[in-house]
């Protein structure tokens, strides 16, 4: 397991946080996510041989958001 710090412009109220949050939840191999408004940041834990950052990025950036 791994964790990972995720920038992500765009988020600018609880509505973005779930639905960034459900679109990083769904992604096979994420075992936990916390989408933080206020630093504007996700922390996920992950399987790193289920799935890796790209992957995850690729699922907030289809949710209409801009991960760093
Ligand atoms: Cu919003």
């Amino acid at each position: 397991m791994v964790q990972k710090i995720i920038r992500i412009e765009g988020l600018e109220c609880n509505h973005c946080v779930v639905r960034v949050g459900r679109a990083i939840a769904s992604v096979k191999g994420v075992v936990e996510v916390d989408v933080n408004l206020e630093n504007r940041e996700a922390v996920v834990n992950f399987e790193e041989v289920r799935t890796d950052l790209r992957k995850i990025k690729d699922a907030i950036r289809e949710a209409g958001y801009k991960p760093i």
